[in-house]
């Protein structure tokens, strides 16, 4: 299949040996135009060694290794501008813990002939999460109303991180500007998405607490989540919608 036919999976990792191995191989068996990259950020618990090994019996599996802890946000910029250089045609983000199930990727691949960008979505068509207990939900259905009503941004799930971006959406945005690293990192590209009139579409994914490893929730992303979305209204003066709609290419 022709490069410009394929799809990138990024997959940052910070700690996620019991979940790695399995998740690649889940992807991988999803659909023959899929690739893997794994951004890792020198994980302790040695999750880069697993990639190596895998990397090295299959050329699908590439292996981005980073110093140290840098954050979700650079590790999903840096794994956009390697996929983009190798002339990928649409990039998936997706979290290593299970909690985005890959069965869902063929799904997206089939929304995206239709749209820019592709957000798997917990709550359209209803709640979908499983395992969260309730504080994490209120706080996730929280996030979206306040990010609706400051931003007008129609989406229902705008801190989810499973979407499938088509590459020139990707081509389009300043990544180097992209400052946020948690929640905000998820908001803010599909704002900036939404503001320069591509087409944003939700489908139903199911959410699955991690069972394995350990979170990375704290309050400093919430609250780098809460300023983010004020500064993202003012940069766009408090425009509530976009200022011009786009075809996509192809
Ligand atoms: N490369 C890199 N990956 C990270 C970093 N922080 C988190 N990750 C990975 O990003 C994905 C999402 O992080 P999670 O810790 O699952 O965040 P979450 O889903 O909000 O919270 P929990 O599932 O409760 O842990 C996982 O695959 C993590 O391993 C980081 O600083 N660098
Ligand atoms: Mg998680």
């Amino acid at each position: 299949m022709a490069q410009n036919e394929r799809t990138l999976v990024i997959i940052p990792t910070y700690n996620e040996k019991e979940n790695i191995r399995s998740v690649i191989e889940l992807v991988l068996a999803q659909a023959p135009s899929l690739d893997v990259l794994v951004v890792d950020d020198n994980s302790p618990d040695g999750t880069a060694g697993i990639v190596t090994e895998i990397a090295r019996a299959n050329p699908r599996v590439q292996l981005m290794s980073r110093a140290g802890k840098l954050g979700l946000g650079t590790a999903y910029i840096a794994g956009f501008k390697w996929g983009l250089s190798r002339g990928y045609a649409c990039l998936v983000e997706m979290d290593a813990d299970f909690s985005h199930d890959p069965r869902e990727i063929p799904n997206m691949q089939k929304a995206i002939e239709h749209a820019d960008l592709v957000l798997g979505s917990r709550y359209i068509d209803g709640v979908r999460v499983v395992n969260w207990p309730l504080s994490r939900l209120f706080l996730s259905k929280g996030a979206s109303y306040y990010v609706r009503i400051i931003t007008g941004l129609p989406v229902h799930d705008p801190t989810g991180g499973f979407k499938c971006f088509r590459r020139s959406v990707l081509e389009a945005l300043d990544l180097d500007a992209v400052r946020s690293n948690g929640y905000a990192f998820q908001i803010e590209m599909t704002y900036e998405t939404w503001m320069k009139g591509f087409r944003v579409r939700e489908i139903p994914i199911t959410f699955t607490d991690r069972y394995a490893g350990q979170s990375k929730m704290s309050g400093h992303i919430i609250r780098e989540a809460l300023w983010m979305v004020w500064a993202l209204a003012i940069k766009h003066g408090f425009r509530r919608r976009p200022r011009v709609s786009r075809k996509a290419d192809g």
